[in-house]
């Protein structure tokens, strides 16, 4: 009997173990997405509000002091961790929302430029009806500062 030449094999992958490897990556992928979702840290500039935060301030601002004619309310504030705060300006003048030293009586200290913060809504400010969020994943204590009135000061507290 004539043999005829079987075609040749599609070469395999990598084999099983290559094969294992890739499901296995697409898996923990799929998993800390979806972990991030949840966590609400994915898509952070959406539009869902998070636990409010007023931005408050009265008059012209020369002798603008937090808790008595401007500042962030609440403050010092809780909150776990994954959760989204969003501050609202109620006021007439732009503010900022800028991380500063880790010491509450030097914070605002002259200084915070230099910190490379790690939460900053941007030194352009954000003026009457707008908002700036920020989810906090990690837990530690925050502090603040509005970069054009650097009396308002605020901490946040995450567990
Ligand atoms: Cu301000």
């Amino acid at each position: 009997m004539e043999q005829t030449p079987k075609p040749a094999e599609p070469a395999k992958p990598k084999g099983r173990k290559g094969l294992y490897a890739v499901i296995g990556a697409v898996v923990i992928i799929v998993v800390v997405v979806v972990a991030l979702w949840a966590a609400g840290l994915l898509f952070p500039t959406n539009n869902t509000p998070g636990t409010p935060l007023n931005v408050y301030g009265t008059g012209t601002y020369t002798s603008c002091s937090n808790y008595s004619n401007c500042g962030f309310d609440p403050s010092p504030i809780t909150i776990a961790h994954g959760t989204k705060l969003t501050w609202t300006n109620n006021s007439t003048s732009a503010h900022t929302v800028t991380e500063c030293t880790s010491s509450s009586s030097s914070c605002p200290d002259f200084d915070a430029t230099a910190l490379s913060p790690s939460f900053n809504s941007g030194s352009a400010g954000f003026t009457n009806g707008q908002s700036y969020s920020y989810p906090f994943s990690t837990a530690g204590t925050y502090y603040y500062y509005c970069q054009f009135h650097p009396d308002m000061h605020g901490k946040v507290i995450v567990t």
